[in-house]
């Protein structure tokens, strides 16, 4: 355990106003016995936006006139205005319909955005008269969507209806991530998790602007996914877990939910396949796979265990070519993960030979390769996405092969580390990571070596041995996912540890509204 230990001062609640929306305090004073007009505080949004400003005046208010107009001709802006319509009508008890034309007071107005061509960037004006959202692509729509929610009370999340006032200061803003990848891995193989509770999951990764959900789908102690071709895959090599509890596995139909509530949230699904290794529940369902044609049994214990498929025989290949071809057909995305982790079982020059032919099979399929750094020590395609975990060198060779990088690293960005001493589960090998650690590092001077552009972007990766409800999924997640996020959005200039935990602390209603629970840190005044 690498661990210092580190001052904390604990700001003294009441600091930050939590009535209301996350707005941090306003140094705006009066003179006295004139009335000063009062500036505005800037809210305390996460990801901070790249610029945002207070432009004074009455606020605009959410009443019962108040419509959602739609005026972008992509028809995902009219699934994003149904979506926030039905989150506003949710909080606010008013109508709030959705439609196209017309003049309508206290409107808040999805448009297109002409000036500022951005995937994901979007414009956002509140004035007394109306709200603003203006983005080039649907996305950007969406993200400015999730602006708008963290700018109303934090009331709204509860999901009844709630007195208001539903007012929002006038400001504008003008935002777009640094990077394209800002993602969030679930480890639902080593303890299942349904749909419902990965739908949450990724309800919570919209509202911080998450745009990759990762899905460990395979490894040793179970698989998570209906395969029709190899179908005891998951009703038998699924049906057990770390600890002996009954596993369970998503149907190709639940999967597919999964992948289209993410979508309607701009969020991509990355699936991953683990392999070679990792395989002890793909072996104890189907003994072919195994070099020595024995099946083993099931296993449910915590600790890796060596395994590999059997590179020299041809049913391995078919096998991949049928998984993956399963897989690649519920992926509307271009990314299929192949894992490639800790392939302790396998010979160098078989792994090199297998990470070849699986990256043939995810080409033929029209898709992308994403492997764990240990990949780049096959020979991989540019474009390749390398996923770092711990290996500077295996990353740098991927590098070296024209590779982009998503910086995942166990020292900062596993979510199954436990905060500190006290923290009840998960592992420490990595150390420990606190709130501070986890908010306190970037992606591209992380490796050295690394320029801005051969770094697709961070991804947080909660593995799961000691995570086994799904409490305890949101107790590990919150408050680390949001400075994750705030990494992958936001520039570095204009925030850092001391004003971001203030901002953090404002969230805690919003969760607590969700129905997360989430570890109350030391290190973050909550009031
Ligand atoms: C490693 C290992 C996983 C473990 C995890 C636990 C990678 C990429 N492979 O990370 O199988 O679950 O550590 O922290």
């Amino acid at each position: 355990m690498q661990h210092s230990p580190r001052r904390r001062s604990i700001l003294i609640a009441g600091a930050v106003g939590l009535a209301g929306a996350a707005h941090l305090t306003s140094p705006a004073v009066a003179a006295p016995g004139r009335t000063a007009p009062v500036t505005p505080p800037a809210p305390a949004l996460i990801p901070k936006p790249r610029s945002l400003k207070m432009t004074g005046g009455r606020p605009f208010e959410i009443t019962a006139d108040t419509a959602v107009v739609v005026r972008h001709p992509a028809p995902e802006a009219r699934r994003t205005a149904e979506y926030l319509a039905t989150w506003l009508r949710r909080a606010t008890g008013h109508a709030v319909p959705v439609v196209t034309s017309g003049a309508t007071p206290q409107a808040i107005t999805l448009a297109v955005d002409n000036e500022t061509p951005s995937a994901e960037g979007y414009r956002l004006d509140v004035t007394h008269g109306g709200v603003h959202l203006r983005a080039a692509e649907p996305a950007g729509l969406f993200h400015a969507t999730q602006t708008l929610r963290q700018l109303l009370p934090a009331a709204a999340e509860s999901g009844t209806p709630h007195a208001g006032p539903w007012t929002i200061s006038p400001l504008h803003i003008d935002d777009a991530p640094r990077f394209p990848w800002r993602g969030s891995m679930l480890d639902v193989a080593r303890h299942f998790f349904t749909a419902d509770e990965v739908k949450s999951y990724i309800d919570i990764l919209a509202l911080y602007k998450i745009n990759r959900l990762h899905l460990h789908l395979s490894d040793s102690q179970g698989w998570r996914l209906e395969i029709k071709s190899w179908p005891r895959l998951a009703t038998y090599g699924g049906s057990t877990e770390v600890g002996g509890g009954p596993g369970g596995y998503f149907t190709q139909r639940e999967y597919a939910d999964i992948v289209r509530h993410a979508a309607e949230r701009h969020i991509m699904v990355i699936p991953e396949i683990d392999m070679p290794a990792h395989v002890n529940a793909a072996q104890a369902s189907y003994a072919e796979l195994t070099c020595d044609g024995v099946a083993p049994p099931l296993y449910t214990g915590e600790k890796g265990i060596p395994n590999s498929l059997c590179t020299d025989k041809d049913i391995t290949y078919r096998f991949i070519d049928d998984v993956l071809g399963e897989l690649a057909d519920l992926t509307p995305g271009p990314y299929l993960h192949i894992g490639g982790d800790e392939a302790l079982a396998t010979k160098p020059e078989d792994y090199r030979f297998f990470i070849s032919r699986a990256q043939q099979t995810v080409h033929r399929l029209g898709k992308r390769m994403v492997g764990w750094e240990e990949v780049g020590l096959a020979d991989i395609a540019p474009g390749t996405v390398v996923q770092f975990w711990a290996n500077a060198a295996k990353a740098q060779g991927a590098l070296a092969q024209g590779a982009k990088l998503v910086l995942s690293p166990s020292k900062k960005a596993y979510f199954d580390m436990k905060y500190d001493a006290n923290t009840p589960i998960g592992h420490d090998w990595a150390g420990y990571t606190d709130v501070q650690d986890g908010y306190t590092w970037d992606p591209v001077t992380y490796i050295p070596g690394v320029t801005e552009s051969q770094v697709h972007g961070a991804e947080a990766a909660l593995w799961t041995e000691r995570v086994a409800t799904f409490e305890e999924v949101q107790y590990m997640t919150l408050p680390r996912l949001p400075g994750v996020a705030e990494i992958g959005w936001s520039p570095v200039d204009g925030r850092g540890w001391e004003e971001y935990r203030v901002r953090l602390a404002t969230h805690a209603p919003r969760w607590s509204g969700l129905g997360w629970r989430y570890h109350r840190s030391v290190e973050v005044p909550w009031g």
